[in-house]
C-alpha cells in the first residue's frame, strides 16, 4: 500500500505552536532580532543547565560552528575524523585549508576506531574530531587516551547527540568542545541552529568573539572571526521545542521498540542497538541490511521510495568517496574497509511525532 503523503526521514518535531506565536510577538515589539537578544540567553542558559555544561554558545548553524571551533582550538594540518559521517564534518575542516584524514570505524558502533585513529596520526596530525554517529557516543575516553598520548587536541561533532549520555555525563561535556546540530531534521530542532558546549572559559571567550567578527566592544576587532550568531526566532523555537523534549525521546523510544518487535523477525535484517543505561534520543532509525536479507540494500530503498516511504542511506557512500576528498585522497578507501562495508548495508527509517505504531507496522509489512 502506497502511503498517500511521503513519509520522509528528518520531518521535523514541532512544539507549541500558540507559545511559539507569542514569543514572535515579544521578539517584534523588543525590536531586537538577533545579536545576541533575549532569546538567545535564555536559550543559552537553558541549554547550560541542561546538559551541566559551563558555556553552550548558540550558533546559526552546526557546520559554521565546527568551523569556529576548529579555528578556534588553533586546528591545522592534518585532522582525523570518520568517513563514515554526514559531509558537513570534513567540510568544516577543508574549507580552512585542514586536511580531513579518514579513520576507520569499529563495526559495532560505527563510530571512530580509536586503534584505526592512532595509526593515522603523522607529524602534520593537530586533532581529532570524532563524531557520535546515529547518537552512540564514540568510545570517548580511548579518543581521549590517543590524544593525550600524541599531545593532540580532541572535539567532537555531536550533531546527532543533544540529549544524549557517556557514562552518565551528558554529551557536551568531553573533548576540548562538542558541537550540536539543532537542524529541521534534528529530533530538537530550532528551524536552523547550533551550539558549542565547553567548560574551558577562555576557549568559551574565544568562539564567542570568533562568532560575531571579532568584535570586543563597539569598533574594537582583536580576532579573525564569522557571523555565526543565532537568529532570536530561532532561539525561541529552541526554547518552545525544550519544552518536549522528553516527550520526543519518549516517542523515539516507542517507535524503536515498534520497529525492533517486527524488525527482529526478518531475517537479514537488523536495528542498530543503544546503550540501556544511558539518555539517547534515537532521532535515526537505523537498520543494516545483511546478506541473508532477499533484496540488496539499494533495492530495499528503491522498493520503499516507490510506497512513498523516503528511507535514506546516511551515510552512503562516506565522504572519503565524495568531491572534493575522492579526487585529493583516491586512496583512502583502502584504509576503510569498515567503513566501506557498513555504508553499503545502512538503511535509515522514518521515526520522530510523524511516525506512529501504525505507521511503523505498515512500513515493517513493506520490508518484511
Ligand atoms: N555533522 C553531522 C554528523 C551531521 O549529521 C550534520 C547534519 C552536520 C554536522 C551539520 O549540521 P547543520 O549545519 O545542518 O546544522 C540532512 C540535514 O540537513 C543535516 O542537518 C543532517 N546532518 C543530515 C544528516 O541530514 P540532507 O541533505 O540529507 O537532507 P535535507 O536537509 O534535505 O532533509 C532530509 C529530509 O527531511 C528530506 O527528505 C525532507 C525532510 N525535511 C527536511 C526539512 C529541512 C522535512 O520534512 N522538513 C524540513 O523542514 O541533510
Amino acid at each position: 500500500m502506497k502511503f498517500e503523503k511521503p513519509l520522509h526521514v528528518g520531518c521535523p518535531n514541532i512544539g507549541d505552536r500558540a507559545k511559539f506565536h507569542r514569543y514572535v510577538d515579544e521578539i517584534f515589539d523588543r525590536r531586537w532580532l538577533t545579536n545576541r537578544g533575549q532569546c538567545v540567553q535564555e536559550f543559552e542558559a537553558r541549554l547550560c543547565e541542561y546538559l551541566g555544561v559551563k558555556h553552550c554558545i548558540t550558533m546559526c548553524n552546526a557546520t559554521i560552528a565546527l568551523e569556529i571551533a576548529a579555528k578556534a582550538l588553533d586546528l591545522k594540518g592534518e585532522v582525523i575524523i570518520p568517513s563514515m559521517t554526514f559531509i558537513a564534518t570534513a567540510h568544516a575542516l577543508q574549507m580552512q585549508g585542514i586536511k580531513p584524514v579518514f579513520a576507520d570505524i569499529d563495526r559495532n558502533t560505527y563510530n571512530l576506531d580509536p586503534v584505526a585513529v592512532e595509526r593515522m596520526i603523522t607529524p602534520e596530525t593537530t586533532g581529532i574530531m570524532g563524531v557520535h554517529v546515529y547518537s552512540r557516543s564514540c568510545d570517548i575516553e580511548r579518543l581521549q587516551a590517543v590524544a593525550d598520548k600524541h599531545g593532540i587536541k580532541l572535539m567532537f561533532d555531536a550533531a546527532h547527540a543533544f540529549g544524549c549520555s557517556y557514562k552518565g555525563q551528558m554529551i557536551g561535556n568531553f573533548g576540548e568542545c562538542e558541537v550540536f546540530s539543532f537542524h529541521a531534521t534534528k529530533f530538537f530542532n530550532s528551524f536552523e541552529g547550533g551550539a558549542i558546549a565547553t567548560n574551558d572559559d577562555e576557549l568559551a571567550e574565544k568562539i564567542r568573539l570568533m562568532q560575531n567578527f571579532g568584535f570586543a566592544g563597539a569598533d574594537k576587532v582583536i580576532y579573525v572571526g564569522t557571523n555565526g550568531k543565532m537568529t532570536e526566532i530561532c532561539a525561541a523555537m529552541g526554547l518552545v521545542n525544550f519544552d518536549q523534549l522528553d516527550k520526543i525521546m519518549a516517542v523515539n523510544k516507542r517507535n524503536y521498540e515498534s520497529y525492533r518487535a517486527a524488525i527482529e523477525k526478518i531475517d537479514g535484517l537488523s536495528l542498530i542497538e543503544f546503550d540501556e543505561p544511558e539518555k539517547c534520543n534515537r532521532q535515526y532509525m537505523v537498520a543494516e541490511v545483511g546478506d541473508e536479507y532477499p533484496l540488496s540494500r539499494d533495492e530495499l530503498v528503491e522498493k520503499l521510495h516507490a510506497e512513498n516511504v523516503l528511507a535514506r542511506k546516511y551515510f552512503w557512500p562516506g565522504c572519503h568517496n565524495m568531491e572534493p576528498y575522492k579526487s585529493l585522497q583516491p586512496n583512502a578507501g583502502l584504509l576503510l574497509p569498515v567503513t566501506e562495508k557498513v555504508a553499503r548495508r545502512i538503511v535509515v527509517l522514518p521515526t520522530g511525532t510523524a511516525v506512529d505504531e501504525r505507521i511503523i507496522g505498515e512500513i515493517c509489512g513493506l520490508i518484511g
